[in-house]
């Protein structure tokens, strides 16, 4: 190549405007929201980080899609061609869809765990614990060990534990029906995982009996990053190399939302027989019947081309490298950020770069309620308000204090990832003025979505 800038790979053929409003605004927004980023309205958002969960732009390829939806209750001719496409990526012989990626937890989860049994994965995400932990069973996190040093620069931090998951299997038997592995690992900072830990995991499980799946919400970025990091792999295709990595496994749980490039959507999909017909049979019960799963045909449309787009390497290239653009300026600029950049999202190390916050007063979420209020820019605690309560109500500290910035598929240009680098510049540079909070109301699980806050110290940031 002659140039070096990576762009967009895409022109824009249909624009949404977003809305500036004032600090006074957003100060006052906040107030009503309870100190909770998820209980505003996405129209005071400027620059909406909160997810890259169904958030994308969908291509004029899957608009076109749409408009072959076929609408039938049973044997839809869109089923069919959902089915091909999740096929060809994962190899496994049932495909169910179902309307999100927890939908597809649930079901399997409810086939396969009784009370006491035990879940390893590198690290279970929020809906992915709270679904173990729903059917009384314990989601145990075994990432390495550098996993849990964000300013660590390593090309795999998001591996599995092999020592651990194997001392787990023998030392559990009996109480372990499955392993996970989640690509990428989102909780610790959108990082990927090496072939070798999945073969590797893959064939700890295989030798005890036990079934492993992949969490497969990323996959596309995982193997991005295995053919950019990965001896042996920068000649392979993200297909070949996505391909491969769902050959060690038994199944997986897939968001479409993410790297299905979709806006609604997720299947689960294995190779044994008699568990998909249970979970196909839990599926009619509470989501719909096989060949829809809770979608509209339209949407296995989207989902469809959408798997095929989003394996495109000038897409991943783009995808990672924007999110890695981020990344370098905050690093050149001193502000503590999970190392290196991950595949869907900048995580910034709220507890070094607020010390002065103790982790019982949510320094990550003091953080994201402050690029708000300076920038108009949502994103989302991955702390102790998220992952920092028991199944039992107990209150613990999260392993980190992160700030996640996810990047939507296909939206945002650089010049908006140039002005969310100056918020958060500005904002680490009154840093020593924000101040902790307290939880005033949550429901027992999964509070982050709903929580209701206050400052702990009569404001979020002291006057200068
Ligand atoms: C996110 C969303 C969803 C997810 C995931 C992994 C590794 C399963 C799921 C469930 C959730 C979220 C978090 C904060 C704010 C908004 C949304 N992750 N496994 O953004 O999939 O949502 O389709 O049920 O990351 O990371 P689904």
């Amino acid at each position: 190549m002659q140039f070096k800038t990576i762009i967009e790979p895409f022109r824009i053929k249909t624009v949404e405007p977003i809305r500036q409003t004032t600090r006074e605004e957003r100060e006052r927004l906040l107030r009503e929201a309870g100190y909770n980023l998820f209980l505003l309205r996405a129209e005071d958002v400027l620059i909406d980080l909160l997810t890259d969960s169904g958030t994308g732009a969908m291509s004029s390829g899957q608009w076109a899609g749409m408009m072959l939806g076929d609408e039938s209750y049973a044997g839809a001719r869109s089923f069919y061609k959902f089915e091909a496409a999740a096929r060809r990526i994962t190899g496994f012989k049932h495909i169910i869809p179902t309307h999100q990626g927890r939908a597809a937890e649930r079901i399997l989860f409810g086939s396969l765990l009784k009370p006491g049994d035990i879940v390893p994965n590198n690290t279970h995400f929020d809906t992915t614990r709270a679904n173990v932990e729903y059917r009384k069973a314990a989601a145990l996190d075994i990432p390495t060990a550098e996993a849990r040093d964000p300013a660590r620069v390593l090309p795999f931090k998001g591996n599995i534990d092999l020592d651990e998951l194997e001392r787990t299997l023998t030392e559990k038997a009996g109480n372990v029906p499955l392993a996970m592995i989640t690509v990428t690992n989102n909780s610790g900072g959108g990082q990927p995982v090496s072939m070798a830990n999945i073969r590797a995991a893959s064939e700890s499980c295989r030798r005890h009996g036990v079934l492993f799946f992949l969490d497969a919400c990323r996959f596309a970025e995982n193997a991005w990053f295995i053919k950019t990091r990965e001896e042996g792999y920068a000649e392979k295709t993200p297909l070949a190399i996505a391909q491969e990595m769902f050959s060690y496994a038994d199944g997986c749980t897939m968001s479409a939302k993410k790297d299905g490039m979709a806006n609604i959507g997720g299947f689960l999909a294995l190779n044994d027989d008699a568990l998909a017909q249970k979970c196909k049979n839990m599926l009619i019960l509470t989501e719909g019947f096989p060949t829809y799963g809770g979608l509209a045909g339209y949407d296995l449309e989207a989902i469809a081309v959408g798997l095929e787009e989003v394996l495109h390497e000038d897409y991943l290239q783009y995808r990672v490298r924007s999110v890695a653009y981020l990344g370098d300026i905050l690093t050149a600029n001193g502000v503590p950020i999970v190392q290196p950049p991950g595949g869907h999202a900048v995580y910034i190390d709220a507890r070094a770069m607020l010390p002065h916050i103790p982790q019982e007063e949510y320094p990550a979420w003091a953080l994201s309620l402050v690029l708000y209020l300076e920038g108009g820019v949502r994103s989302v605690e991955i702390g102790s308000v998220m992952f920092g309560q028991g199944p039992d109500g107990s209150e613990h500290s999260a392993a980190m204090e992160l700030v996640r910035m996810a990047f939507p598929r296909r939206v945002y240009t650089q010049s908006h990832v140039d002005y969310l680098a100056e918020v958060i510049l500005y904002v680490n540079s009154l840093k020593e003025r924000i101040r902790g909070l307290r939880i005033v109301d949550a429901p027992p699980v999964l509070r982050h979505f709903t929580a209701r806050l206050e400052p702990a110290h009569g404001a979020l940031l002291l006057d200068s």
